[in-house]
């Protein structure tokens, strides 16, 4: 069990309306203020029906816990944690919104908002990687942070699911040729299981686990942007590039989504702003490398499989996101969502087959452009 973070007294009643004769104290914005998220004891998107177990509280604390010793502007503040309630006591961000909302409601990314994820992404697994810990330490933070259950969700929904006959599966009739041609695509299914394994036994650093647009607030705070990555309850110990896939994958279906729409704007930047704020970190850190790896050439080997991967993975997450289990509102909302979502189930498989042979931003840029 983690040691509960240290609870910050005096939070401010949400009550804005003093008892008679009380001190009138002013609302504090939203900035100041704190909430509790209490861990359910099922999965949030399928209800009841669904139970999972709430100690993945315990991972999402351990989770912030870690990002607050690298990248402390880039989370909400976490002010204590309750582990016997599955309590997490944290900073309200009412004042910001879910990237995928404003997305949705046809507004751009901006310049910071894929370039701060990709840094989040560099500064977590760089100091929890065999690169920024010392391996002894290292070994106990990964038996801390392993996450069976959660860990399985994943295996199934995301990695295997959507290439078999799943009660979990569904779609629109407007997709059944495609969803057909994938459960019976040998070389699509041999790249989902080699995915699959590297998910199952790769353990580069503790993830995020669940790096979606739905993951990400953004707003602005003095006139400058912030952007806060959260709801990292599905952190594990795992491929640095399944953060980086998830992320893309979302960003790539925000950009079909806009296509469809007549919205498009920076959609197609940010893949290449996500990654090279990743690589660019990832430099910066490698320096301060705790453990030899002699020169700097593995870390050129490292970072293109990192990349390799993370297209892999936003893959499977299309896919999934199209054909398998929550889907999402960015192609649901849309007035006829087939042709959006054929491009992207199309663009997924690509993505997946062809991940070893796209050797940059421009190479994915180049696969979108020719989707029919
Ligand atoms: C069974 S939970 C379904 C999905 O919701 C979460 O956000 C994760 O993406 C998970 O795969």
């Amino acid at each position: 069990m983690i040691p509960p973070l240290p609870l910050r007294t005096g939070t401010p009643s949400s009550s804005s309306s003093p008892r008679p004769g009380a001190p009138h104290v002013p609302y504090p914005p939203a900035r100041r203020r704190a909430l509790t998220k209490q861990a359910l004891p099922w999965v949030r998107v399928a209800g009841p029906s669904w139970p999972m177990s709430p100690e993945r509280a315990d991972a999402e604390a351990r989770a912030y816990e870690q990002v607050a010793g690298v990248a402390p502007d880039k989370i909400p503040a976490i002010h204590g944690y309750d582990g016997e309630n599955h309590a997490l006591v944290m900073e309200d961000m009412s004042d910001l919104e879910v990237l995928r909302t404003v997305l949705n409601e046809g507004a751009a990314y901006g310049p910071d908002t894929s370039r701060r994820i990709g840094e989040f992404v560099a500064q977590l697994s760089f100091a929890t990687s065999g690169f920024g810990m010392p391996s002894a330490e290292r070994k106990a933070l990964i038996a801390a942070c392993v996450s069976p259950e959660l860990c399985k969700i994943t295996e199934d929904v995301v990695l295997s699911e959507p290439y078999i006959e799943h009660e979990h599966n569904h779609w629109h009739p407007g997709l059944d040729d495609l969803a057909a041609a994938f459960r019976a695509d040998p070389r699509l299914r041999t790249e989902v299981a080699d995915l699959r394994h590297v998910f199952m036994t790769s353990a580069q650093a503790p993830l995020h686990g669940d790096l979606h647009t739905g993951s990400v607030m953004v707003g602005e705070r003095d006139g400058a942007p912030v952007v806060r990555v959260f709801d990292p309850e599905f952190s594990f110990v795992g491929p640095i590039g399944f953060d980086l896939g998830l992320y893309w994958a979302n960003t790539l279906v925000s950009q079909e989504r806009a296509r469809a729409l007549g919205t498009l704007t920076d959609h197609g930047e940010q893949l290449r702003l996500s990654w090279e704020a990743f690589a660019a970190q990832f430099r910066r850190l490698w320096p301060t490398r705790v453990d030899t790896f002699f020169d700097d050439a593995y870390l050129d080997r490292f970072l293109d499989r990192v990349w390799a991967e993370s297209l892999g993975f936003a893959g499977t997450e299309i896919v999934r996101r199209v054909i398998g289990f929550a889907h999402l509102t960015d192609l649901t909302t849309l007035p006829d969502p087939v042709p959006a979502s054929r491009r992207a189930l199309l663009l997924g498989r690509e993505l997946i087959v062809r991940r070893a042979e796209l050797t940059g931003p421009d190479d994915v840029r180049a696969v979108v452009a020719s989707l029919s």
